[in-house]
């Protein structure tokens, strides 16, 4: 089947119920949203969902210390969490729980497929234990010296300064996080994913899929290590889905999290007024496409655990994982202390979301690398891209349609400089397609640059106090509302807000990418009004403050 015809069925990574969203979090989900919303003004099919990571160990324990019940507090976070994305103007089809119904038949019936085709198997291992607390220690509960550079209060799997990777019990004098006290060892019964048989089946997989050269070089490191079969199971006390036939155990979170996508869609589906049928979304036929797009932390689950799980319970497998690099603040890590860790709340509290859906545009691309909002770099980059560039055209001309042409654009234009523009979109829609956002974002300035250059030369301001070129002032400022209207089209998937207010502008419905081709004349069009404002220092301090 020819690809562009196929249902694609996109998700992003799963955020944790535990705590706040910050901006950090937010270029996976813009980066995804852009190509979402691109792919749905060309008209494809696709369903875009995400849900709440709901389970594991950390969300128990926060709640127990805020006294609520987890699935209490992974409700609280999901509905902030989903605030906080509907308000980034990301648009996802359905935004659900991992804790469902709808997840739980599905983890039970994908794990009773693995042990039926063998690939679970039962060892007796053991861990750290919190005889105070009487739990078993996740690795990052567990601190220590690093046995390796003896750099202190390093976490149990391995040493923030050297990089080394090791049990919680190397470390020396080993602590649990809980308790203060040290870790004992004790055995107990776990469930594992014999992932080994399925090393030749990952190495091929990997070949067939799109994915970044620089995430596959590193799934060859893994490879070249060799594939360690994989703990799914958790001990007593838990915050996940109950294993069937066990009293006191649980799926790891990280074996229903993925399956949490497939949720999203069966909830999706089970909702009539969607008109979404889950089999043409999910099935193993050639009818549908399957997009990751996630962090580059979470490679290792994603590329290797989830699609072993999919291929041994004989399900589709993905078709693509888009990985994102990490988010500095003003060059650093993003902390509290430095006024680098901005939540995506206070950012919306003091900014526009659509100046940093553009700024994340402009600097990414479809690799891997960290990047860096530089907040003096931000706030000159919209200034003068968004407002100096792009708005600019409009409000220049506007003003002259609607005072002396009755709000009526003319009938005749340049023909020269839509053609131009008009020709550009095909490339920029490939640069959309292959994610990049930045050589779009440039390509599309370049094009504003080239409709100011127009307006500078013809200075229709100073033509209109000359009745005899009144006519003339008309066919430029119409150029200029097709060309500032065709700037909108490209733009849409980044700042589709300023869009929607842009067609009100231009008395225009839902502009598709198609629309590129129309030409905006005799048109009547509505008063302008100010589409954006610029940024202001004080406003980026304020962010930045909270
Ligand atoms: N909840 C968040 C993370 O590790 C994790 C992702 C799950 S995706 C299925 O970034
Ligand atoms: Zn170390």
């Amino acid at each position: 089947m020819n690809e562009a015809n196929k249902n694609i069925l996109v998700t992003n990574a799963l955020p944790y119920a535990n705590g706040p969203i910050h901006i950090g979090h937010m270029v996976g989900y813009i980066q995804a949203d852009i190509w979402v919303r691109f792919q749905k003004m060309q008209q494809r099919n696709i369903v875009y969902v995400c849900a709440s990571d709901a389970h594991g160990a950390p969300i128990m324990l926060s709640a127990e210390e805020l006294g609520v019940e987890p699935d209490e507090l992974a409700e609280q976070y999901t509905k902030q969490h989903a605030k906080d994305f509907s308000d980034f103007l990301i648009e996802f089809d359905n935004y659900y729980s991992t804790h469902t119904e709808e997840n739980e038949a599905l983890v039970l019936e994908i794990f009773e497929q693995l042990k039926q085709s063998d690939c679970i198997e039962k060892k007796i291992i053991e861990q750290a234990y919190d005889k105070q607390e009487k739990m078993f220690l996740p690795d990052r509960y567990v601190r220590g010296t690093c046995p390796q550079c003896k750099s202190g209060d390093q976490y149990g799997d391995s040493c923030e300064k050297c990089g080394a990777t090791y049990k919680p019990t190397d470390l020396i004098e080993p602590k649990s996080v809980l308790s203060g006290e040290a870790p004992i060892l004790k055995e107990s019964e776990h469930y594992f994913m014999k992932l080994k048989k399925f090393e030749s089946f990952l190495e091929n997989w990997i070949n067939q899929i799109q994915i970044h050269d620089s995430v596959k070089s590193k799934l060859n490191e893994w490879f070249q290590i060799g594939l360690k079969d994989w703990d799914i199971s958790r001990d007593h006390p838990y915050f996940g889905f109950k294993i069937p036939d066990e009293d006191e155990k649980y799926f790891y979170v990280w074996l229903d999290a993925p399956i949490g996508y497939l949720a999203s869609l069966k909830n999706l589906s089970n909702k009539k007024e969607s008109g979404i049928n889950y089999e043409d979304y999910f099935s193993d036929n050639d009818n549908c496409r399957l997009v990751h797009f996630i962090g580059k932390d979470i490679i290792y689950f994603h590329a290797l655990f989830w699609p072993a799980v999919l291929e041994g319970a004989g399900l589709k497998k993905p078709d693509a994982i888009f990985v994102n690099g990490f988010l500095t603040v003003n060059g650093e890590k993003m902390s509290k202390s430095r006024r680098t860790f901005i939540k995506a709340r206070s950012y919306l509290e003091h900014n526009n979301p659509e100046y940093l859906r553009y700024y994340f545009a402009y600097k990414t691309n479809s690799g891997i690398d960290d990047f860096d909002l530089d907040t003096i770099d931000f706030k000159n980059r919209v200034n003068s891209d968004i407002v100096g560039k792009w708005i600019n055209i409009a409000s220049r001309c506007s003003k002259f349609i609607n005072q002396h042409f009755d709000n009526t654009l003319g009938k005749t234009i340049d023909e020269s400089l839509l053609e131009n523009f008009e020709n550009a979109s095909d490339e920029i829609s490939e640069l959309y397609e292959n994610r990049e956002f930045g050589q779009a974002m440039r390509k599309i300035m370049l094009l504003a640059d080239q409709a100011n250059q127009y307006l500078d030369q013809e200075k229709p301001w100073v033509m209109i106090k000359d009745t005899k070129m009144k006519e003339h002032v008309l066919e430029v400022c119409t150029t200029a509302i097709n060309l500032f209207f065709k700037l909108m089209i490209m733009l849409k998937p980044v700042m589709p807000n300023i869009a929607k207010n842009g067609e009100i502008f231009l008395n225009v419905k839902n502009l598709e990418w198609q629309n590129i081709h129309d030409r905006l004349t005799n048109h009547e069009i509505n008063d302008y009004k100010p589409l954006i404002t610029r940024i202001t220092s004080e406003s980026i301090e304020a962010m930045l403050d909270k």
